[in-house]
C-alpha cells in the first residue's frame, strides 16, 4: 500500500540539486536535512554531496542524493553540469537581501533556460523567515518572475527557516510530488 505515490518512486533514489547565490542558506538546509539538526557552516569551495533518507511527510523514506554547489559568481557556471538530467531542482533565495533578489532572479532564468532542465520541477526556498525584514512569499515569487518560466516548469515556493527546518519537509513533500507527477506523465507519453 503506502502512500499513493509509491510504485512510481519509492525504490528510487532522487538525484536533487542546491542551488542559489552564496549565503543564501543552501548548505544550512543540506545539513538540517540530513542531521535534523543545525550545522554551522563555512562558505562552499565546489561542492558538498550527501545521501539522504527523508525522515517526514509523503516523501518519507524517500532516499535522495542532493548537491550542495557553491554559490559564489566564480563557481556559477558549475551550476550547468551539476542541475544537468537531475530529477529536481532546490533554489534557496535569502528572503532579507533584497538587494540581491534581481540577481538571484538572472542566475535562476538562466539555470531554467538549459535545455537539460526543461520540465525539471523547481522548489524555491523562500529561506530566513526567522528575520524581522523578511519578504513573504508572493514578494518572492513575483520578484523571481516565476510566472515567466516556461509552462513545462512546475514549481513551489516554501517559506523556510533553514536553521530550525521549518518549513524544509513541507517543501520536499511538495518537490516530491512535482517529481512523481513529471514521471507519471512522461511515462504516460512513452506509451503513446
Ligand atoms: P550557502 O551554502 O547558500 O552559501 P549557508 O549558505 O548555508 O552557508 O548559510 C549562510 C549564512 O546564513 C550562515 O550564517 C547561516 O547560519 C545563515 N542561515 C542559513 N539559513 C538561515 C535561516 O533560515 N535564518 C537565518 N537567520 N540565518 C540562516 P553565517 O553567520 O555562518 O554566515
Ligand atoms: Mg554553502
Amino acid at each position: 500500500m503506502g502512500n499513493s505515490f509509491s510504485n512510481i518512486a519509492a525504490f528510487q533514489s532522487l538525484h536533487i540539486v542546491l542551488l542559489g547565490l552564496d549565503s543564501a542558506g543552501k548548505t544550512t538546509v543540506l545539513y538540517r536535512l540530513k542531521f535534523n539538526e543545525f550545522v554551522n557552516t563555512v562558505p562552499t569551495i565546489g561542492f558538498n554531496t550527501e545521501r539522504i533518507k527523508l525522515s517526514n511527510g509523503t516523501a518519507k523514506g524517500i532516499s535522495c542524493h542532493f548537491w550542495d554547489v557553491g554559490g559564489q559568481e566564480k563557481l556559477r557556471p558549475l551550476w550547468k553540469s551539476y542541475s544537468r538530467c537531475t530529477d529536481g531542482i532546490i533554489y534557496v533565495v535569502d528572503s532579507v537581501d533584497v538587494d540581491r533578489l534581481e540577481e538571484a532572479k538572472t542566475e535562476l532564468h538562466k539555470v531554467a533556460k538549459f535545455a537539460e532542465n526543461q520540465g525539471t520541477p523547481l522548489l524555491v526556498i523562500a529561506n530566513k523567515q526567522d528575520l524581522p525584514k523578511s519578504l513573504p512569499v508572493h514578494e518572492i515569487e513575483k520578484q523571481l518572475a516565476l510566472h515567466e518560466l516556461s509552462p513545462s516548469t512546475t514549481y513551489h515556493v516554501q517559506p523556510a527557516c533553514a536553521i530550525i527546518g521549518e518549513g524544509l519537509h513541507e517543501g520536499m513533500d511538495q518537490l516530491y510530488e512535482m517529481i512523481v507527477k513529471r514521471r507519471k506523465s512522461l511515462k504516460q507519453k512513452k506509451k503513446r
